[in-house]
């Protein structure tokens, strides 16, 4: 039997987050969209509340949470700000890397830095000239005495202009297509490491996502993850791990969009009732809360395989499309049921949609996540 009960520890993390997310993030997410700033002040208090590193484990000073636990506080966070939330989770996704590729000495020297002082750390594999071919990244590595010089440009890195360290894939030999790439921890004072702006968004608008460029950065072998050549298996392992809290994030925006939509509704009238009297709107509501509900679950399923050793690779890009998909759904019947309040900025709503988009696109667009799906499902039947 599937067993999704909450212990009571569980229902303690998620009302931690609740709170936090209601009395911090909330109030402040409309202004921080509109003015698309980056409120540091709040990510600093998330981090004393332990909400960020959630994935890094106590012994290096982290929340060391389970997949399924850490997806409980990001929908909570998403709740209030897909942005801020992004910003917040941003830590989870550069770290993996060097929990999952690391040695013990890096992951000692590395990891406990982020947990004792707020800093924020990027995952860097992105680039100009592509994003879904990860296996045709340009950025090179090439061998420097007993080190590496890394020459190349990341794109849309959350966190990007404000990270201390970023978790870099770089080719040693491009010919090589996937088996080239190596990954490294690139600190952000090394020299040649030249942050650019934070980019104009249309969602997300309180994280922070910039170009990073690498010009000739020396970096030393201690600071490469895992042997040369096998860094793609090592991204692909970390998207495994992370793609599913995306979902998590997906399913709270698409939770407070039936929030909204559903109070909305039962307090506008027309025809001389609550339009929630309508039908035209209860279909909506059951369409939604079903999607709401079927992405839950499948985020859940996904965390539950993944913290119980499988690789996860099918169900967490399950979960990710389809919670991401559902975002979007739900967010658009919610700015129709707010109808033209719903394209007004001073309505909650329209944020929601702009926010939902981009969870189909980053941590892998979903064109990808069904590539991946159908090649997991095919390798079952060959
Ligand atoms: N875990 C471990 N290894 C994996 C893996 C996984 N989940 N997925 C693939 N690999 C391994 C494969 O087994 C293969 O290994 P071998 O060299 O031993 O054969 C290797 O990686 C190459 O895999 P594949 O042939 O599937 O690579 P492709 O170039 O065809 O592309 C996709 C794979 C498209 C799935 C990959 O490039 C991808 O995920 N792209 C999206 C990247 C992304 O999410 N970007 C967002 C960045 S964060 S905002």
């Amino acid at each position: 039997m599937v067993d999704f009960a909450l212990t009571d520890e569980q229902r303690s993390l998620q009302e931690l987050a609740r709170k936090f997310a209601r009395t911090e993030m909330l109030p402040q997410a409309a202004a921080c969209d509109k003015a698309g700033r980056f409120p540091e002040e709040i990510y600093r208090k998330g981090f004393e509340l332990g909400l960020m590193n959630l994935n890094v484990p106590t012994e290096y000073g982290g929340s060391g949470l389970s997949v399924f636990d850490q997806c409980l506080i990001v929908e909570e966070l998403a709740r209030a700000c897909g942005g801020m939330t992004t910003s917040i989770i941003a830590n989870c996704l550069a770290l993996e890397p060097i929990l999952l590729g690391g040695t013990e000495e890096q992951r000692r020297r590395l990891l406990p830095p982020f947990c004792a002082s707020y800093h924020l750390a990027s995952f860097c594999l992105t680039e100009p000239g592509g994003g879904s071919d990860a296996g045709g990244l340009q950025t090179r590595a090439t061998k420097d005495g007993d080190g590496y010089v890394v020459d190349g440009e990341k794109c849309f890195i959350t966190n990007g202009p404000h990270a201390s360290l970023y978790t870099v894939f770089a080719t040693v030999d491009p010919t090589l297509r996937h088996r080239g790439i190596t990954a490294f921890a690139i600190p952000r004072d090394s020299e040649g490491v030249v942050p650019g702006k934070d980019e104009e968004k249309m969602g997300h608008r309180a994280s922070s996502t910039g170009t990073i460029r690498f010009e000739k950065v020396r970096v030393p072998a201690d600071q490469r993850l895992g042997p040369e050549g096998e860094g793609f298996g090592l991204a692909m392992r970390t998207l495994d791990h992370t793609r599913t809290p995306i979902g998590a994030l997906a399913t709270g925006i698409a939770q407070a969009a039936i929030d909204y939509a559903a109070a909305y509704a039962l307090k506008r009238h027309s025809f001389g009732k609550p339009i929630a009297e309508h039908q035209a709107i209860q279909l909506k509501l059951a369409n939604m809360a079903q999607s709401i509900e079927a992405a839950r679950l499948l985020t859940w399923r996904a965390a539950s395989l993944i913290d119980g050793g499988q690789r996860g690779t099918l169900e967490s890009s399950i979960a990710k499309c389809f919670a991401s998909d559902a975002a979007m759904r739900v967010a658009d019947e919610a700015v129709q049921i707010f109808g033209g309040y719903g394209y007004m900025r001073d309505y909650p709503v329209e944020k929601l949609l702009r926010d939902a988009k981009l969870t189909q696109i980053y941590e892998g667009a979903n064109e990808i996540q069904r590539l991946v799906i159908a090649r997991e499902l095919l390798t079952r039947y060959a």
